[in-house]
């Protein structure tokens, strides 16, 4: 094997590797750089002010303001995946100085695979992204939340619990929950996710942004939405999630890695239109759809076993 050393061998982001100061002895970068590396290893996120131009989150308002309701409490207030729909939802998803600080923290390209747009602050609970969307390698994914108006104390503004990303990613097994076909399990893990960061000492921060203000946060940064304090009031935002190129994308939600079940991710890339390969260690992995799940057919899957797999998936029993 060649000589690398213990922080090359480790397959995680190097923003988020134990030996994070050891790999930032040996980079060049502007005080800036450093800056924006060091409090996102820190702290698991980064705020960035005025990346998108408001012109940008005009002409957005103007063609998804439509798919809304007028008030609070009334649905849909919040839309998945507009940018299929929407130019300018697809052009948040890809703005180039953003993509820039993602390659700086993660040094994968950027795959940005889905948008959320709300009008409302969500007023969700605390969560981590993990438990929707991972990667294998692990924490090759992050959040970026793009404030399409102020956000304040009474319009529901974002919360997170800084340095919370350096806990272990749980998923449904760890705190004894069953894989899932809907949201009937989730609460469960949103119950135990609040009695954690409590037990464990978390600080839940409130965050207030400007237009144009971008949040990046880490994959397993525990965040949510506060309560809408101040009536009928709006806070447009957009979340894109994004991967990073040369991973498994899987949904821990709806997985059972010990009983070889995992619910691979149909990924598109939004900046491109391109379906997005899986791969493991630089070899491309295949996956077939099987309905409600993708299969993997790794390169050290025979047919037979694969073909058994498959009818276990479809039918819900073995076959043999
Ligand atoms: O916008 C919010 O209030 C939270 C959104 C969120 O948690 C997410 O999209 O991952
Ligand atoms: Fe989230």
């Amino acid at each position: 094997m060649k000589n690398v050393s213990l922080a090359e061998k480790m397959n995680l982001p190097w923003v988020e590797s134990p030996f994070f100061n050891d790999l930032l002895q040996k980079k060049e970068l502007t005080p800036e750089q450093h800056e924006m590396v060091t409090h996102y290893n820190r702290e698991g996120f980064l705020l960035l002010r005025q990346q998108v131009s408001h012109e940008l989150i005009d002409r957005t308002l103007q063609q998804i303001q439509n798919e809304y309701p007028a008030k609070v409490g009334e649905q849909p207030s919040r839309h998945q995946d507009l940018w299929k729909k929407y130019s300018t939802v697809r052009e948040i998803a890809s703005v180039p100085q953003i993509f820039d600080v993602l390659r700086l923290l993660y040094e994968r390209e950027p795959i940005p695979f889905q948008t959320l747009n709300f009008k409302f602050g969500t007023q969700q609970r605390a969560h981590s992204d993990t438990i929707h969307f991972s990667s294998t390698p692990a924490r090759f994914m992050c959040g970026v939340w793009v404030a399409l108006e102020a956000t304040n104390a009474n319009n529901g503004p974002l919360f997170y619990y800084p340095r919370s990303q350096r806990q272990e990613e749980f998923n449904y097994f760890d705190i004894g929950i069953e894989a899932e076909e809907n949201y009937a399990e989730y609460p469960h893990y949103e119950d135990f996710m609040e009695e954690f960061m409590e037990a464990k000492g978390y600080q839940r921060q409130e965050i207030h942004m400007e237009k144009g203000d971008v949040l990046i946060w880490s994959s397993n940064l525990v965040h949510g939405g506060m309560p809408i304090k101040g009536g009928n009031v709006t806070r447009w935002s957009q979340v894109t999630h994004y991967y990073f190129e040369g991973c498994m994308y899987y949904s821990p939600r709806f997985s059972d890695m010990f009983a070889n079940n995992l619910n691979l991710r149909h990924v598109i890339n939004i900046a491109t239109g391109k379906v997005v390969q899986h791969s493991e260690n630089g070899k491309p992995i295949e996956t077939i759809n099987t309905g409600s799940f993708r299969y993997a057919v790794s390169h050290n899957f025979t047919l037979p076993v694969l073909l058994k797999e498959v009818f276990k998936k479809v039918i819900g029993k073995k076959p043999f």
